[in-house]
This record gives structure tokens, sequence and C-alpha cells, in this order.
């Protein structure tokens, strides 16, 4: 609802415009045929009387029966599930200096933006929660053209050279003489592949870790991955490196919750990011540059055209220089999400690609996909995929072309129509490839210097916190604990000795592996940019289930007003729907029952006080599970007066107690911020 106002309140961006021209509403419309013929009847087929067969000349049977038959296009081959919203980027300063990109000049200039977040592995209808890498594929619909920035949540990749990509997809994929596991790398083919492909090592520790449990797609970083090149209008170089950083830091889940969500709620993700957006809780991400001048190139200990390598943030600091907002939902998710079609080949001038061998294949890759995906070369014109900028060129025809190009002249170089369109020289801003000088021999290889693949994996680990390598740990041992193959766990464990000896040792410790051989520990350095725990932490729209019933102390009312006012949404949860009634009669609306929610739904939990309400969240045993299971998940949890008879521990970090006497303005102050803190890892569960 503040989003349908604000939607109208507020100027429609350029894209939003050109969408309104494709956007029909059936609202109050008479119903017709696709042939636009008024429908007298749509609930019986025509027939030979009453009993009878049904007629061959029932057209609009059949047109409905037809276009139903033919729903349904094929899923991405990888990122098959994902959410997408709209929103608006905008520059802090002019990047002049660096690029000519032309959304990247001027800090009062907006650009529209769509935005994807997908999973990897699972197909269209997989849970949100499993253990995978995260897209964040961003168009920006520029003045110049489309800009597709199609990233990742984790900076590296499995692989260096785009030739493997089919061979580490069909490793991760279900296996395929049974289709199973759905959405999962805990099987045997993937973990072959991982360790007969020790390139994987760096990204298989950031899958490991934390980074693949998102707690929301609004509170997890995106990269670029690649390296690619900024272009200033003097013709001059960068390498750079896209970052997004979350406004409201990065925060995980823990491996049991998000498990646990998958059946509770298979939509958490999107339903997170729809919801946050109706609310008017926009999510927002920094956007952050690394530059490095083309000189330098080989200045470095690691290829910076690698794609198994970050440049750490402590040695090429990340310069923040612009924020994308999302503010509105889609109208149609097919339409919009399923129909987009990202492409990393989409630039603009002023930005530009290297020679990273798997940014390269990509290149290929996506526009290759959406042929059989969207069903032919006009995918460019569905409406979520044109361009805001004009388009002019001689491509004519083929499937579902919806653009009439009048006249005579389809060719360039023409003389009937004074040679129109006519190409754009590079200075009046026609897009010049960067002329870097390339000299070399054919030949399949890999350079040298992508040879090493384990110091920047040692260095992901070294840069954890004790918390964080322990989930590493668990990870490892979840997943290879449901490897059949004996051979395969022991490679695996043998494999990342290279990256740690005592990591190794404590995967092996749970999965009846030998004790590695191997090198031991192929770095020191570590980056403490790459901790989920050095992160930034806000209450704001973090969700609180507040567990109350019939005669709840009326200190709840002041406790809800002042988690409001700092922007957390709070639930109540009791034993039935309907409303209930405090001690001196003010009432609140139940929004969940026990029966149809689940701690794991939630950041915190609250439980109010009041002896009859107690009571009767006492008798209920599912309150007391509850609580006992957002401790166990190391969420903060608060409690009024009787209400901590409901605590297992109530002196542990992060469990907030208000005694009766205790004014609540103190204990909600105390409560908001320990729900800022999102976990509390030193509690001992
Ligand atoms: Fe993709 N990838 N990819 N990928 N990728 C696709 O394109 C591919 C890679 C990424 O929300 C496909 O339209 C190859 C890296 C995202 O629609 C396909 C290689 C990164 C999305 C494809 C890679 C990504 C895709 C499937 C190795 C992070 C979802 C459907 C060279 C930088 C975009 C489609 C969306 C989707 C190919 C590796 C990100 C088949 C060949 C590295 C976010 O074209």
């Amino acid at each position: 609802m503040k989003e349908q106002q604000s939607r109208n309140n507020r100027q429609q961006t350029s894209k939003e415009k050109q969408l309104e021209q494709f956007t029909v509403s059936n609202d109050g419309k008479p119903m017709t045929t696709n042939q636009g013929v008024p429908v007298s009847e749509d609930e019986h087929s025509l027939k030979a009387g009453v009993r009878g067969p049904t007629l061959m000349e029932d057209f609009h049977f059949r047109e409905k029966m037809t276009h139903f038959d033919h729903e349904r296009i094929p899923e991405r081959i990888v990122h098959a599930r994902g959410f997408g919203a709209h929103g608006y980027f905008q520059v802090y300063e002019s990047m002049k200096a660096y690029t000519k990109a032309q959304f990247l000049q001027d800090p009062e200039q907006t650009t529209p933006v769509f935005v994807r977040f997908s999973t990897v592995a699972g197909s269209r209808g997989s849970a949100d929660t499993v253990r995978d890498v995260r897209g964040f594929a961003v168009k920006f619909y520029t003045e110049a053209g489309n800009y597709d920035l199609v990233g990742n949540n984790m900076p590296v990749f499995f692989i260096q050279d785009a030739m493997k990509f089919p061979d580490l997809v069909h490793a991760v994929k279900p296996e395929p003489h049974n289709e199973i596991p759905q959405a999962q790398s805990a099987h045997d083919t993937f973990w072959d592949f991982v360790s007969n492909n020790t390139e994987s090592a760096h990204m298989v520790m950031w899958k490991m870790s934390d980074r693949s449990l998102p707690r929301s797609f609004r509170m997890m970083e995106g990269f670029g991955v690649h390296t690619f090149r900024f272009v200033n209008d003097e013709g001059r170089a960068h390498f750079v490196k896209f970052h997004w950083k979350p406004v409201l830091g990065m925060h995980a889940h823990v491996w049991d919750e998000v498990q646990k969500l998958a059946g509770k709620d298979p939509d958490y993700h999107r339903r997170d990011l729809w919801d946050a957006i109706e609310s008017g809780n926009y999510p927002e991400y920094e956007l952050g540059v690394q530059l490095i001048p083309e000189e330098d190139e080989f200045t470095f200990d690691f290829d910076i055209l690698d794609p198994t390598k970050l440049w750490p943030e402590e040695i090429v600091p990340v310069r923040i220089i612009g924020k994308l907002t999302l503010n509105r939902n889609t109208d149609n998710f097919f339409a919009e999400t399923e129909q987009i079609a990202f492409h990393p080949g989409h630039v603009v001038p002023g930005i530009d690609f290297t020679n990273d061998p798997l940014l390269q294949g990509r290149l290929f890759s996506y526009t290759d996909t959406q042929l059989s995906r969207l069903g032919g070369p006009n995918f460019h014109e569905i409406p979520i995929n044109r361009p805001v900028a004009p388009v002019h060129n001689n491509q004519r025809d083929g499937m579902h072309r919806m653009t009439i190009n009048p006249g005579q002249v389809s060719y360039h170089k023409n003389g009937l129509a004074g040679n129109s369109p006519s190409p754009v020289p590079e200075e009046e801003g026609g897009y010049a490839h960067y002329t870097e000088k390339v000299d070399g021999r054919k030949i399949r290889e890999r350079s040298d210097s992508f040879k090493d693949h384990y110091s920047q994996a040692s260095m992901f680990w070294n840069s954890m916190s004790e918390v964080e390598k322990e989930h590493i740990v668990s990870a490892f041992q979840f997943e290879l604990g449901k490897v059949k193959s004996k051979d395969i766990r022991q490679r695996v464990v043998d494999m990342f000795a290279n990256v740690d000896k005592e990591l190794a040792s404590r995967i092996s410790e749970g999965i009846g592996t030998v004790s590695p051989g191997g090198q031991g520990a192929a770095s020191a350095l570590s980056s403490p940019a790459l901790s989920m725990m050095n992160t930034v932490k806000s209450p704001r729209s973090r969700k609180v289930a507040v567990l109350a019933d019939n005669g709840f102390s009326e200190a709840l009312t002041g406790v809800l007003e002042q988690l409001e006012q700092s922007g957390i949404i709070a639930e109540i949860v009791s034993t039935k729907l309907g409303v209930i009634s405090g001690e001196a009669g003010s009432q609140l609306e139940v929004q969940r029952s026990l029966l149809n929610s689940d701690s794991v739904l939630f950041d915190a939990v609250l439980v109010a006080g009041g002896r009859q309400s107690v009571d009767e969240l006492l008798a209920n045993p599912k309150s007391l599970d509850f609580v006992k299971e957002a401790f166990q998940h190391y969420k903060p949890i608060g409690a009024m007066a009787e209400g901590a008879e409901l605590l297992l521990e109530p002196s542990s970090p992060g469990v907030v107690v208000a005694p009766a006497e205790q004014d609540s303005p103190l204990f909600a102050e105390e409560l908001i911020e320990a729900i800022a803190e999102h976990r509390y890892w030193s509690r001992v569960v």
C-alpha cells in the first residue's frame, strides 16, 4: 500500500514510462479472445448437446487451451530460480577521470535499473535458502544503451576458462541418471569435479562459508568477478573490479536454519525482498570500484586477469562511487523477471573487456542461451529488455519481430536512404573497442601465471574468525558426508591440506578419511575485509516474533512502539489467530498462530509478560520450541517479566530480560541493540 502510493507520487523513470506502454490492466474490462472478440461465456466448451462431444469449431476453447499448453519456456540452464525488482542508480561523484560511461558522470542523474537475484544450481521451483552462490545481475537502462553487470555474491569463480563451464555445471547439477539431488552440491559428482580441478579451491572455500547462506538478498555483497576496463574520453584505461556493498551490512543464516527454512518457507528470500519493497524498506547497495592503472598490470603476485583471484581490499582499496536503490516490485513475474535477458557483453562506451578467459567465454554464451530460452533473436524487443536509448539498425525479421521498420532499405552502406542509419564516430559516442595490443600463437593452454590455486584460498581461511572457520569445517563435513565414494572424500581432504593443514584435518575428523598429507598452508596472508564479522549492524527491517496471548502485560505496547520506531517489524504470534487483550484491556491483532509460524522465519523473539499470557504459552509446547530454536540459532531473545519463564538460559549472551519493575523503554533499547547485533556466536548452545 505504502509502495503503491509512492509509486504514484514519485516521478516515473524513463524505463517505467516505456514499460507502461506495454502494461495492460484487465480491471473492469470486458473479456475478449486474443483477436479482440468479446466472449459471451467462459466456463463451458461448445458441445453437440449438453452431454455430447466438444466441437472443433470452438475457437475460444482452442485458443485458451493452446495458449495454456505453451505457457512454459525453458528455464535458465543455471540461475533458474531468481527474483527481480526495479530501481535506480545514482553516482556520488563524476567518474570522468576514469570512464566516459554516460551513467557515471553526473551525480544529479538517476539511471533506471532492473536487478535479478538468483541461486545457481536449483531449478525454478527449488528452495531459496539452499547452500549456493547467489547471482546478482543488474541491468542499467542508460541513455547510451543497456549496460549489464552480471555478477555473483562471491568475488571469484570455480574455473579459469569458460571451456570448463559445461563440465562444472554438469557436475553440480542433479546427477543425470536419477536427477538427485536438487539444488545441492552435497553429492559425488560435484566433489569429484572439485578434487580433479584444483583451481576451484578458492571458490569452494567461499561456497563452504556463510556467504552461501545469506539472511537476505538485501544483506549480501555483489561482485562483477572479472576484471573489466574503464576507458576515459582520452582513451586511457584502468583495470576495474566492481563491488556492491549492502547498506544493511552482510549477514547470514545458520546451516540448520536454512535447511528448515527450505521446508517452512521455500520462498523465504523472494518474500523478504518483496515485503521489504512493499513496506518502503528499499534495499540499497553502494557501488564500489577497485582500480588499477594499465601500467601496473604485472605488479601483483597474482595475475589480475585470473577469475579465481580477488584483489585484496587492503592492497587495492574499494572506492565507493554510487548507490543502487530497489524501490518497485514487478507487475508480472514472467514478463519481467523470467524474460529479462542479461549478458556481460552488454557494455556501453567507457566500459570494456579484458582477456580474462572466463569472461571471454561468457561473451558468447549469454546471447546464445537466450535464442532457445526466449525463442529467437528478437528478445531485445521484449519490454523488460528494451533499452531506453533509441535502437536503429538494419537487423530485420526473425521469430516474434515486433518493430515495424518501414522503407525499402535494410542494408549498409546505402544510397537510397542517405546511408542511414549511420555509424556514430567514437568522439560522438559510438562504441569503439579499446585498442589493446594482442600478439600470440593460437594455443590451447593456460598461462603459467594462473597456476597458483591455493594462496588465496589460504588467505580466505586465514581471514576468518573462529566461528566462521567452524562453520566452514562443518559445511565441508556435511557435504562430504553425503559423498558415497570414499576415494573422492579422501582426495578432497588431501586437496584442502594445500589450503591449510588444520582445516583439512578438522574436515577429516568427521568423514572417515585419513588425516591428510599435502604441503600445508599455501600463504600466511590475510584480508580482514573478507570476514563477515566486520560488517555494518542495523536493526532496520529485522523481523521479531512477539509471543503473547490474552492477558499480556500492558508494558508490551510501549515496547512495540519503540521497536517500530527503530524500523523493526514485530509480528504477534499466539496460540490462535484473532485478537488478544492485555491485562488492562488493550487489544492486539495476532498475525500468525504458533501452528503456521516458526522461529526460523524471524530474526529475534520477544516474549511478552503477563501471568495469564505466559501460562497460555507455557501450556503450548510449540512456544517453548519456538524460543529454544531461536536460542540454538544464536538469535537475540527478549523476555518481559514472567515471559522469562519460557527461557532455558536467561543469562546467556543476547538474551535480554526485563524484570517486572524495570522500565520498558530501557528494556526496548537494549533489545533493539541486541537485534542489530544479529547473532550471538559466543553463546553456548
Ligand atoms: Fe553465468 N550464465 N556463466 N556466470 N550467470 C548464465 O545465462 C556462463 C558466470 C551469472 O539473472 C546463463 O541467461 C558461462 C560467472 C548470473 O538472468 C548462461 C560462464 C558469473 C546469471 C551463463 C558463466 C556468472 C548467469 C544461463 C563461464 C559471475 C543469471 C541463463 C564462463 C560473474 C542472470 C542466462 C539472470 C546466467 C553462462 C560464469 C553470473 C548459460 C559460460 C563467473 C548472475 O548464459
